[in-house]
């Protein structure tokens, strides 16, 4: 696993001479015994002097206390930076004021300080390494012993401290150029990943428009030392809304190395291919991301259902135009004499809404015929003319007075009569 980024190397003070280291040797570091007591280590050209044990060890460069509450003891062990040699000594206190022989972990090269702290949040005290060409660190196991030394870049780094300095949780590094009046700060962060770069969804059968897909799994990993949180996920790209996260065991302190899972699943709203990025929305420099694939098929067809009931009747239309003769009226004498002219009032009525055209009456029986042309009888409305009869044979006779018209049809009205001498 290659670290290095882990920690950012993110701005420099200029002339910050607190920091500056005057001397390699003279160095010391003050801790608690057990006991409560004070316990000084003083590094010195050849020696490294805890209180009154005395263990002799390389040129020292920094020596600092530290407290090894991992395996449960009140027991303060020391870690030693080697001026001359590419080491850090740990030194584990027995509890008594004392400490055991001396175990050292490669550094990148000769260490000129040291520092104790938590930088993955695992509980477990690591350690930060600093020397005239690098900065590393190396991240404890919880029994006094450590891993490799992973560089920061190289610095000349004098002297160390550990502290969250931007306050997000993660402990990080500054560190006391040598050269130069600077200080360094390496901020402490996670480094997302994901796997696997995409998912494909509908192949090599298509998921149908309007279902949803079985899921595709996605894993995010902390590359990084740093605490890792995934607060979400974002879908961006051409169809954002075709895909979802069911669930995922995101939500939650991700340590260095630890890792998380997402199920996502492939909903599309229309057919034919569709496309997403999702993003995980961590407390990373850059946020992991995975580009969604789908083919969509169409919609699925159902069986056909039975018939509805017949639904109620529409309201009546507009019965257009028309014109109608329904009703004729005739008046006049009941007995004539033969051979002379009678007067008949014949009363048509249009009961249309359009005009009657072309309306005519005629009248027919034994020994008689006439007729006369009406014109036109305007619509809801009725015209009388008055019709001139002459019968030539005495007799009852039933006359016929037929109505008939161009559009309008006809009507027939009857009336007796008796005609004499
Ligand atoms: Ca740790
Ligand atoms: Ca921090």
């Amino acid at each position: 696993m290659d670290n290095e980024g882990a920690f950012i190397r993110d701005f420099q003070l200029g002339a910050a001479p607190a920091f500056r280291q005057e001397a390699v040797s003279g160095e010391i570091a003050i801790g608690k015994r057990p006991d409560g007591e004070e316990q000084v280590a003083r590094g010195d050209s050849g020696a490294v002097v805890p209180l009154e044990v005395a263990p002799q060890f390389e040129r020292v460069g920094t020596a600092l206390i530290g407290h090894r509450g991992q395996l449960g003891k009140i027991s303060e062990d020391l870690a030693v930076a080697s001026a001359g040699i590419a080491v850090v000594s740990i030194l584990l206190g027995t509890g008594t004021g004392s400490f055991g022989a001396k175990t050292d972990f490669a550094t990148p090269a000769a260490a000129l300080s040291v520092v104790i702290g938590d930088l993955n949040a695992d509980g477990i005290p690591d350690l930060g390494v600093g020397g005239s060409t690098f900065t590393a660190y190396l991240i404890g196991t919880g029994t006094g012993s450590f891993g490799p030394a992973t560089s920061l870049g190289s610095t000349d780094t004098y002297a160390m401290v550990a502290a969250d300095l931007d306050d997000d949780g993660a402990r990080d590094l500054a560190a006391a150029i040598g050269s130069v009046d600077e200080v360094s700060i390496f901020l402490n962060s996670p480094v997302p990943s994901s796997s696997p770069p995409a998912l494909a969804f509908g192949t090599p059968t298509p998921v149908p428009q309007g279902t949803v897909s079985s899921p595709g799994i996605l894993s995010f990993s902390n590359d990084g030392v740093a605490p890792m949180k995934i607060d979400g996920f974002t879908f961006t790209g051409a169809n954002p809304g075709d895909f979802f996260v069911g669930s995922d065991t995101c939500r939650q302190m991700l340590l260095e190395g630890q890792s998380c899972s997402a199920r996502l699943f492939f909903a599309p709203k229309a057919a034919g291919a569709r496309s997403a990025t999702v993003t995980a929305q961590s407390n990373g420099p850059t946020n992991p991301s995975a580009t969604l694939g789908g083919i969509a098929g169409a919609l699925p067809q159902g069986p056909t259902g039975s018939n509805g009931p017949t639904g109620p009747a529409g309201p009546q239309g507009d019965p257009g135009k028309f014109a109608a003769v329904t009703k004729v009226s005739v008046s006049g004498p009941n007995k004539v004499r033969k051979g002379k002219k009678s007067t008949y009032k014949v009363k048509v009525t249009n009961t249309g809404n359009s005009k009657a055209t072309g309306v005519g009456v005629s009248a027919t029986g034994k020994g008689v015929s006439s007729s006369l042309g009406i014109g036109s009888v305007s619509p809801d409305a009725s015209r009388s003319v008055n019709l001139k009869l002459k019968a030539s044979k005495t007799g009852k006779v039933e006359i016929k007075f037929k109505v008939t018209s161009d559009n309008a049809g006809g009507k027939t009205a009857k009336k007796k009569v008796t005609v004499v001498k």
